[in-house]
Formats: structure tokens, sequence, C-alpha cells
């Protein structure tokens, strides 16, 4: 079945795992594209000692309308902290898109995004995008593209406060993943029987 086709059999709906370093905008990126949908988004329950980490697992979908049927993506928001791994591990079962945010300011951190990616993709092979935030500079972008290169995920500037732009990351998950769908011949449907 080719993607087309699977777009016009009936709604579709695409898991994507929100996931990065602490701190480096999850939470922010779910929220806004909730608000674009008109909805809250479901917060991680709990917060850590330090009253702002996520410990549990923020969720929101988000409809592409598509006159041949519409596309749901449910986000799931990844808890960044590596003592949660088995969440990581958890989150990636069935997974059809990765959005790894990053915070422009801190690449020291992006070594553990490297390490995310790669649990994640250990258990699923979806495609994904780098969101750097915080408006980074050109030339720190260009950093970002080359720490990630071997990834094969494209590297966006996006700020996750701005609808847009958190659109946008997300459309270009979604164009990757359906194109895996006709590469794999499957529906998202039969893939994520679980969903
Ligand atoms: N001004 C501004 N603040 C941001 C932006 N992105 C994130 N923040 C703030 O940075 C802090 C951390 O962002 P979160 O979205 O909570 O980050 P997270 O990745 O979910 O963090 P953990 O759940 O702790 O791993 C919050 O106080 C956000 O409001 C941004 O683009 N602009
Ligand atoms: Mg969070």
């Amino acid at each position: 079945m080719t993607a087309s086709e699977a777009a016009e059999t009936s709604d579709l709906v695409f898991k994507i795992v929100v996931s990065g370093p602490t701190g480096g905008g999850k939470s922010t990126f779910i929220s806004t594209i909730a608000a674009q949908s008109g909805e809250r988004a479901a917060p991680a329950p709990d917060v850590d000692a330090d009253g702002d980490s996520a410990v549990g697992m923020d969720f929101a979908t988000y409809v592409v309308p598509d006159p041949s049927g519409d596309v749901e993506l449910r986000l799931y928001g990844m808890p960044g902290e590596e003592r949660f791994r088995f969440m990581w591990e958890l989150l990636a079962e069935g997974a059809d898109g990765i959005v790894m945010v990053v915070d422009g300011r801190a690449p020291e951190a992006w070594t553990e995004a490297l390490k995310q990616i790669a649990v994640l993709r250990a258990v699923d092979e979806a495609p994904g995008i780098i969101v750097v935030n915080r408006r980074p500079d050109a030339a720190t972008l260009a950093e970002a593209n080359r720490c990630f290169a071997d990834t094969g995920l494209r590297v966006v500037a996006c700020e996750v406060t701005d609808g847009a732009a958190v659109a946008d990351a997300l459309l270009h998950v979604l164009a990757e993943a359906l194109e895996q769908i006709e590469a794999v011949g499957q529906t998202t449907r039969e893939a994520d029987a679980w969903l």
C-alpha cells in the first residue's frame, strides 16, 4: 500500500516521541502544539525535587487536516533524565517519529541527546528531526549540524514557543514517516496495533 493509498483508507494515527535533555524545551514544544489544536497539553503529572523537571510524561494530540482523511499525531513527551531510560525504551516501542529538542545555549548537553537517539532508534528505527531551541546563531546551528550529522536527522532552528515553527517541525517528521510507510508497505494501524 502506498502512502497516498494509506492516507485514503481512513484517518491515520502517528506516534511521535518528543525527546531531549532536561530543560531543553520538550514540555513547551508539546504545550505549544496543543494550543495550536485549541487544547491544553496533559502535563507530566509530577515534578522533581527542584520543582521543574518532568518525571512523568507530557501528552498532546495534533490533527493535521487532509481531504482524504485527517492525520492524528500523538505526541509523547519523554522524561529527559537518564534514570528514566526504561521509559525511553517503552515510549520508543512503535514510534513513527522522533522530535529531539535541544537547547541551543547548552551544546554540552547534546551528547545526552545523541545517547537518547541511539536508545530510541535501537528499539524502533523511526525518522525524526533535531529541533535547536532558543534562537541559535549561525555558528551554533553549524555546530549542531556537525554534532548530529551521523544521525541523518535534519537539524532546524525552532523556537518551541512558536506555534507555526513547531507545526512545521512536526510536518517534516510526518512527511518522513509517510515515506517510510510507503517504503515498508504497511499502515501505521498495522504497525502500531497497540495504539
Ligand atoms: N523564553 C523561552 N523559554 C523557554 C523556551 N523553551 C523552554 N523555555 C523555558 O525553559 C524551561 C524548560 O523548558 P521545558 O519545556 O520545561 O523543558 P523540558 O525539556 O520539558 O524539561 P524537563 O521536562 O525537565 O526535561 C521552562 O521554564 C520553559 O518555560 C523558549 O523557547 N523560550
Ligand atoms: Mg518537561
